[in-house]
């Protein structure tokens, strides 16, 4: 693949253009290995991860969520697309090298109970373990019931709770006061397009709808006086 050379914003656009139309192509083909190579040459061209989800995975994926609702793609369509993805952001992991000093820290993540939408999440979970943190990442769907017993037994320093649907929104406030009686110490992230409008930030929260700036956000909640 020739992706554009030189560091101008012409030219970055230009190899950004490039990388999400050869990514799309790769979903709307199920083709893991030519995804994977996508991936691979946008950490060589030295672009962020949050920049390759942002700009290449996220619009990708909208794609395949577009003509899957006009009826273009099959679910088993989208459901290859979705796997593939998800399997490119593991293997993302391998090639972004590890910093250090963020390891002692643990970072516990989960989609609030009924929450089956995962990509989001699992971005934030490779951006918060190739910074180095110690994140345990619990998937989908997690049970309310089941947070406080998991806090208590793996002491996060931060708990990220995510809720893409806003009918989840509900279910993400129950899930906070749950993380919370299972260590009243553990800061919380929470993100993804379900968080509801009127949740403002306050000592040990943070809120956000996207997926930019979540190292930044973990690091100055690890920082807070008292946590250290
Ligand atoms: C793939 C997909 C699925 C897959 C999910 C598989 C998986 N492992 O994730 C499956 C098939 C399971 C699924 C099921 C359903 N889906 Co669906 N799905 C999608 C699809 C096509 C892509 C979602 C995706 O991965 N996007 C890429 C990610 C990167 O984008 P994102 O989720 O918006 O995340 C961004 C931000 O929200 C944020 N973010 C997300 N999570 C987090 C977490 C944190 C901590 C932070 C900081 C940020 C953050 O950062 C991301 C990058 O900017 C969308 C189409 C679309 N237009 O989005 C529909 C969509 C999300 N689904 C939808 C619906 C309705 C459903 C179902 C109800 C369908 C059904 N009738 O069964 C079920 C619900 C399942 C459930 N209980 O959760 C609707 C949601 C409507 C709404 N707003 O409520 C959408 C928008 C389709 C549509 N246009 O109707 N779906």
């Amino acid at each position: 693949m020739e992706f554009p050379t030189g560091s101008g914003p012409l030219n970055r656009a230009a190899l950004l253009q490039e990388l999400r139309e050869a990514y799309t192509a790769a979903l709307l083909l199920g083709e893991e290995v030519k995804a994977e190579i996508v991936m691979r040459e946008a950490i060589d061209a030295g672009l962020d991860e949050e920049v390759i989800h942002r700009e290449v995975l996220a619009p990708s994926m909208r794609r395949v969520g577009d003509l899957w609702e006009r009826g273009t793609l099959s679910v088993a369509d989208e459901h290859l697309a979705t796997q593939i993805t998800l399997r490119v952001l593991a293997l993302e992991r391998e090639v972004v090298r590890v910093a250090g000093g963020r390891w002692r820290h643990r970072v516990m993540l989960a989609a609030v109970e009924g929450e089956e939408h995962t990509v989001g999440l699992q971005m934030v979970g490779n951006l918060l373990a190739n910074a180095g943190y110690d994140a345990r990442y619990l998937g989908a769907d997690v049970p309310i019931d089941s947070l406080a017993s998991i806090v208590e037994k793996h002491r996060p320093r931060v708990f990220v709770l995510s809720a893409t649907m806003p009918a989840n929104g509900e279910l993400l406030r129950l899930a906070m006061d749950e993380v919370r009686r299972g260590d009243p110490g553990t800061a919380l992230l929470v993100g993804g397009q379900g968080v509801p409008e009127e949740l403002r930030e306050e000592e040990g929260l943070v809120v956000t709808r996207e997926v930019s700036n979540v190292v930044e956000s973990v690091d100055a909640l690890i920082r807070r006086p008292g946590l250290n």
